[in-house]
């Protein structure tokens, strides 16, 4: 039997449509609700995160692997079903051929999703943490495949930053160091998740939602192959002081050290312990983030569809 010559990819009504229409669509991932959050957090804030996008004036189309296809546009019993099916695996980019030829459910990282977002026709994707360069990456060499596929595929990702247990330096440099943009949108800093800042300002600032979709449109006619990477802090009453996440952080670093924690289940590891550090609150500031960004990335979407949709600017030149 021979083996398919493109990913199936199925698309939900709504998406489809959007897609035909040149609508703006905002691609989301799905591992955040399998690994991101406990049951039910996770189902009602991947609703949250949807309803954002939609509000933001795009349309939303949350990404995951199942049944061998790449599914964009997840229904809202897909959505449930990943939210209280325990054991769908994680699936980061280079997971993609070996769980969509099992048939299995998987649940797309960023990595992924960024994949299954270009193959899909859909130009931007949001989720509040990226991953990123891991606290000690010099020893133990632990960079999020995530910064990888920013270098490969061709998306514009709005997120809120790295989250504080990376090294956010070190996650700069190396976005960087690969030539991809770093737009920080009406701020000056890097965010860092569900802290405003990570303490390092970003490589440049856009107020300007049109000016952002040019910058957006400027870099594609460049014919660069990475990601274009937009960050737009947490909310000040959704954010968690840092110094008080650092210190819980530090703590979980060190007892991942000692529970030998490491590779795939790290960041959830990670992120669990500095929830019952926080006593939640750091879940909560995850899915208050998660609906912010999504809602600016609706934004922007819509902001840069309207530009590439009609008038000259669209056309690619104009006659001198
Ligand atoms: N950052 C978060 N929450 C998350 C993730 C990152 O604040 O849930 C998830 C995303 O799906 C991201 C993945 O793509 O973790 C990165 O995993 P790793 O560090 O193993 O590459
Ligand atoms: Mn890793």
């Amino acid at each position: 039997m021979p083996v398919p010559a493109r990913v199936p990819v199925e698309y939900s009504e709504e998406v489809r449509e959007a897609l035909h229409e040149g609508r703006a669509v905002v691609a989301l991932e799905s591992n955040v609700i399998t690994h991101g959050l406990p049951y039910p957090d996770n189902a009602a804030t991947a609703r949250k995160v949807e309803a954002a996008v939609r509000a933001g004036g795009a349309v939303p189309a949350t990404v995951c692997v199942d049944g061998g296809a790449i599914r964009v546009g997840m229904t809202d019993a897909d959505i449930e079903r990943f939210a209280s099916l325990p054991g769908i695996p994680k699936v980061s980019s280079r997971d993609l051929p070996v769980v969509l030829a099992g048939g299995g459910p998987g649940a797309t990282t960023v990595a992924s999703s960024v994949v299954a977002a270009e193959l899909a026709g859909i130009r931007w994707f949001s989720s509040a943490g990226i991953g990123g360069v891991h606290r000690g990456a010099q020893e133990t060499f632990d960079v999020s495949s995530d910064l990888i596929q920013f270098t490969r595929s061709r998306v514009a990702v709005v997120c809120a930053g790295a989250k504080m247990i990376l090294d956010l330096g070190l996650t700069l440099e190396y976005l960087e160091t690969h030539c991809v943009p770093v737009v920080a949108y009406r701020s000056d800093d890097f965010p860092a998740f569900y802290c405003r800042t990570s303490g390092h300002r970003a490589p440049h600032r856009i107020d300007d939602e049109t000016r952002l979709a040019r910058a957006v449109e400027a870099h594609r006619a460049l014919g660069s192959p990475t990601s274009f990477l937009i960050t737009t802090p947490v909310r000040e009453e959704d954010a968690i002081d840092s110094a008080e996440v650092d210190a819980a952080i530090r703590e979980a670093v060190a007892a991942a050290a000692r529970d030998g924690v490491s590779g795939q289940g790290l960041t959830k590891y990670l992120m669990r312990a500095v929830d019952r550090a926080t006593d939640g609150r750091s879940a909560r500031a995850n899915m208050a983030v998660l609906a912010t960004c999504a809602e600016t990335a609706g934004r922007l979407a819509a902001a840069h569809s309207a530009l590439t949709s009609d008038g000259p600017a669209a056309s690619g030149g104009t006659d001198r």
